[in-house]
């Protein structure tokens, strides 16, 4: 055991430096609260600091930071979508991905594996090839392979898929990505912390103040706060946070489950989809098989974990890795998907002054935490959408501007 380790434990007190300030009263006023302490929250928070000079800020998080879907999802990081809403915006991401390790100071384990989608149908090669030209046509690396590539990357696969339909080819996106989702939140708010910014963990949204058509404060378990601006990025918590002003949304949400196997020699070097098995796979770094499925087929607001899920996902994983079979699983968990009819974020302004929402996140939350934390403060500071997340503003339901992201969904959802 390292000397240090046994000096701090015989000495009893707690006078490391912290990653995380200590936990203070609430202030009686801050110029913006953002309402959730995850990726997004605390990335926005961040960007507001560090771009716009917007210090006086609180992310009131119920629970622990990084506790809710941040810490919950497989960590893909990939822009082959299929519109170019979808493409510019997520492939903005991917790119503040790719030096977040830098720019956070913190190792985020990001690692680029390359993204295989297969295809099992005529219908699904022919997606493919859509996405693969929107995807081409915004500059990101995506192209249609033949089932060969695939069993070329995928060691083990089986392409007749154990009688299901065999892969006939796939969308190949080099620039697909894993990283360490928890370090993601605490490189965020450790750097948002550094600049000002206050995060309060263990406090709850009771309430949302307003007057005159516009947000004027926050009631909390912890006591109520005046503010300028109200940010709310809750993932499945959206409809309650958006039911206290009163604001309609047309999410609904489902369970997510995901697992993990116990570790094995590294052999899975990309991360493999398929749509018509409902699976997801990557090898993490400590070896462990990362994978989920499609949501939960009913509405629920619970992170409880199921066996169905594990058998069901087992079953297809044989059908698609056979030697998988032999495989324990370790651990199970879910996270709360707030799905859209269109699957596409709800993002930016909305009706109400001083109010924004940062919501729809689906199952595609964690890839957009760099750019929806970006957009977001640029939206804050300016009391207008930004361009990148304009599309996706609360008004397009109303006036029937969808955005059609169902065809990039990972999974049939
Ligand atoms: O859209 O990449 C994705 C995804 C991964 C897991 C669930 N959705």
């Amino acid at each position: 055991m390292p000397l240090r380790l046994i000096k701090l434990g015989l000495k009893g007190t707690k006078d490391e430096p912290r990653f995380f300030p200590p936990s203070k009263e609430l202030e009686s006023h801050y110029d913006v609260v953002i309402i959730g302490g995850g990726g997004h929250g605390l990335a926005c928070a961040y960007y507001l600091a560090r771009d716009h000079g917007i210090r006086n800020v609180a992310v009131l998080e119920q629970g622990y930071l990084g506790g809710g879907n941040t810490g919950r999802n497989t960590t893909i990081v990939r822009s082959n979508y299929l519109t170019p809403e979808g493409v510019k915006f997520y492939d903005a991401s991917l790119r503040l991905f790719q030096d977040l390790s830098t720019d956070l100071d913190i190792n985020l384990f990001y690692s680029t594996r390359g993204h295989f989608t297969l295809a099992h149908s005529d219908d699904a090669m022919r997606t493919m090839r859509w996405r693969a030209e929107v995807n081409k046509h915004y500059g990101v690396d995506s192209a249609v392979v033949d089932r060969q590539a695939v069993a070329d990357a995928v060691p083990g696969i089986d392409l007749e898929c154990g009688g299901s339909p065999s892969v006939m080819g796939a969308l190949y996106h080099a620039p697909g990505a894993v990283a360490r989702h928890d370090a993601v939140a605490w490189g965020y708010g450790r750097a948002a912390a550094q600049r000002g910014v206050e995060l309060h963990q263990k406090t709850r949204v009771t309430g949302i103040q307003q007057q005159g058509g516009r947000v004027v404060g926050v009631d909390t378990d912890r006591g109520s706060i005046s503010c300028g601006a109200v940010v709310s990025m809750v993932a499945g918590s959206t409809p309650r946070i958006a039911d206290m002003v009163g604001l309609p949304t047309p999410i609904e949400v489902f369970p997510l489950q995901a697992c993990v196997t116990e570790p094995v020699k590294p052999f899975l070097n990309t991360i493999v989809v398929s749509g018509s098995l409902h699976v997801y796979v990557s090898q993490s770094s400590r070896g462990e098989l990362v994978m989920g499925s499609a949501v939960d087929p009913m509405v629920l607001h619970s992170t409880r974990s199921t066996f169905e899920f594990v058998e069901g996902l087992a079953d297809h994983m044989v059908d698609l890795l056979p030697f998988t079979a032999r495989m324990r699983v370790n651990r199970q968990w879910a996270g709360m998907s707030d799905m859209t009819p269109d699957f596409a974020p709800i993002m930016g302004t909305t009706p109400l002054d001083g109010f924004y929402l940062d919501a729809g996140w689906g199952t595609w939350g964690f890839k957009a935490t760099p750019i929806s934390g970006k957009t977001m403060a640029a939206t804050v500071a300016n009391g207008v959408n930004d361009e990148l997340i304009e599309p996706f503003r609360y008004s397009r339901f109303a006036d029937f501007q969808m955005v059609a992201e169902k065809g990039a969904a990972s999974v049939g959802h």
